[in-house]
């Protein structure tokens, strides 16, 4: 039985998002294909609650929807994981492996990387912020303006900056 649940698990159902996750050492980029192709890093921000899990840009997401995860290692590899959305999946560099959540409730939520990636490991957190429609797509036109003005961001980590 158990096989058949891990085979269900990997059965993506209809997003309505795509969100692609890239692990770096050491830290998490975040890219919106289908909300207007931003990427933003998201780094530990030691000043923020919770201790270790605070980060200065957070993934936000619309409550209530499909997010399907797209996620890939830039460097080495690193792994996804979300303990309250049931989620962990590796991110390996050269692949891109695909999961799913759909948060039933706003608020905060927050992961580690979970794949022992050199010295700061323990200090590339995850946090999601689930969020309502409308708050969404008022985070999105913000995200938008924000990080395409941040040169230091380029859509999709690898291969784009060169075309
Ligand atoms: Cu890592």
């Amino acid at each position: 039985p158990s096989f058949r649940l891990l085979f269900l698990e990997l059965d993506v159902p209809k997003p309505d998002l795509t969100v692609k996750v890239t692990g770096k050492q050491w830290y998490w980029s975040y890219a919106y294909p289908d909300n207007g192709k931003f990427e933003f890093d998201s780094l530990l921000d030691k000043d923020k609650q919770p201790r270790l899990l605070g980060v200065d840009n957070e993934m936000v997401v619309p409550v209530n929807k499909v997010v399907r995860i797209q996620t890939t290692g830039a460097d080495v590899i690193h792994s996804f994981a979300v303990p309250a959305f049931g989620i962990k999946i590796d991110s390996i560099p050269g692949r891109l492996n695909e999961t799913w959540f759909k948060a039933t409730k706003t608020g905060m939520f927050y992961g580690q990387c979970s794949e022992l990636c050199g010295k700061d490991h323990a200090f590339m957190p995850i946090a999601v912020r689930v969020v309502s429609d409308q708050e969404f797509a008022t985070w999105v036109d913000g995200a938008k303006k924000k990080f395409a003005a941040n040169p230091a961001n380029t859509y999709a980590s690898a291969g784009q900056a060169a075309e």
